[in-house]
């Protein structure tokens, strides 16, 4: 079966989201944006990715299997993996199709706008003592990590499976996640085990853990070769850049009151301490500046501290609000760059991290 040529479809220019996206939206639900209050979201507020079904499995009688080329395969069941020592760590996770829904024209899939995003307390045991202790042979070049759901997409039947390269998997910062801001993973988050990758886009944090393959030739499974690409077109060599980390990104915490149907805000006229979070996976964030008028002028926000490298940072920023109509926008820069302000367009909808716009009326 030849994969390659395979991408999402791309909406006509005036075609309306379907009952299919719809169906993809209400059950892989993002963060309401006035959780970006908490440091840590609570499980229930955090977006939600799933691309098969939610699958139904028993800890006590999981196992994880650590094979392919090493020299000593390792059986592990949950109580195994809780005798090893303990790491935790805060992540910002964002799935790399946020962003996706703002895109002209639109290619067809979950239709994200701003809100795949949210920061959780992972624990769990480092990977890399894990993949030493299964003596992981010369010629090693990618780890790959099977989940137990199981479904088709764009007409391949598979295991959701992702690989990182040796180098990546080895870093120390890679978790295999059992418990989630303090409580066994929730079932929809991955239970009993996932993995965490901090700083990389949410493909990458295999849920439901199942094995882990060491190869000594490069993973060529649908998720890393052709889905998770950055193509302009569907003969774009090599099949595109492979999405890996979190492309810098700001939100709002949206002031004031919403209407119901348009989420226009509202709010009084006066001195408004306007707030949100600030994240990038790519490269350590150096500022966040807003914008009242739409992009027109920017100032620089209040910075908060880094809790942790890949946790969000939050920021803050005075505006002297008259009454008026104004669009919000905050954008982030990292020592890489800006946040562009124009969507990058590619075909699968993947690291639009254009600037969130927040339509306000101040009274
Ligand atoms: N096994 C498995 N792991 C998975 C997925 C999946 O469908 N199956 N979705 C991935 C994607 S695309 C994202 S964005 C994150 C979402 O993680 P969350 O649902 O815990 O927020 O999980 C990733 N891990
Ligand atoms: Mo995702």
């Amino acid at each position: 079966m030849t994969v390659a040529g395979e991408a999402a479809r791309i909406a006509a220019p005036d075609e309306a989201v379907s009952l299919d996206e719809l169906r993809l939206a209400a059950r892989n639900h993002g963060m309401p944006l006035e959780a970006l209050r908490y440091d840590v979201t609570p499980p229930g507020l955090h977006y939600l990715l799933v691309h098969y079904d939610i699958p139904f499995i028993d800890p006590a009688s999981w196992q994880l299997r650590v094979g392919g080329h090493v020299r000593s395969p390792l059986v592990l069941d949950l109580a195994a993996l809780r005798a090893r020592p303990a790491v935790s760590r805060t992540v910002t996770l964002e799935c790399a199709g946020n962003g996706r829904a703002r895109l002209v024209p639109r290619p067809v899939s979950q239709p994200w706008l701003d809100e795949a995003v949210g920061t959780a307390r992972w624990t769990g045991t480092s990977l890399a003592p894990l993949l030493r202790e299964a003596g992981v042979l010369d010629g090693a070049v990618d780890v790959a990590f099977t989940g137990h759901d199981h479904g088709t997409e764009r007409g391949v039947e598979q295991d959701y499976q992702r690989a990182l390269s040796l180098p990546d998997a080895l870093s120390e910062d890679v978790l295999l996640a059992y418990e989630m801001n303090g409580a066994p993973l929730p079932p929809q988050h991955g239970a009993p085990v996932r993995l965490i990758v901090p700083g990389w886009y949410g493909m990458a944090h295999v849920k439901w853990l199942r094995e882990i393959t060491v190869s000594d030739a490069p993973f060529t499974g649908f998720q890393n070769a052709v889905a998770y690409r950055l193509r302009q077109s569907a003969d774009s060599p090599g099949g595109g850049e492979p999405v890996t980390r979190i492309q810098p990104r700001a939100l709002v915490i949206p002031p004031g009151f919403p209407d119901f149907m348009t989420r226009r805000r509202v709010l009084d006229a006066g001195q408004v301490t306007l707030s949100g979070r600030a994240w990038s996976g790519r490269a350590p964030l150096t500022a966040v500046s807003l914008s009242t008028d739409g992009g027109a002028s920017w100032t620089t926000a209040t910075l908060g501290p880094a809790t942790e490298r890949h946790a969000w940072h939050s920021w803050t920023a005075t505006w002297q609000a008259a009454p008026g109509e104004y669009e919000l926008c905050a954008r982030a820069t990292d020592a890489e760059g800006d946040q562009p302000v124009d969507p990058p367009w590619n075909m699968q909808g993947m690291a639009n991290n254009m600037v969130q716009r927040v339509p306000v009326t101040v009274r």
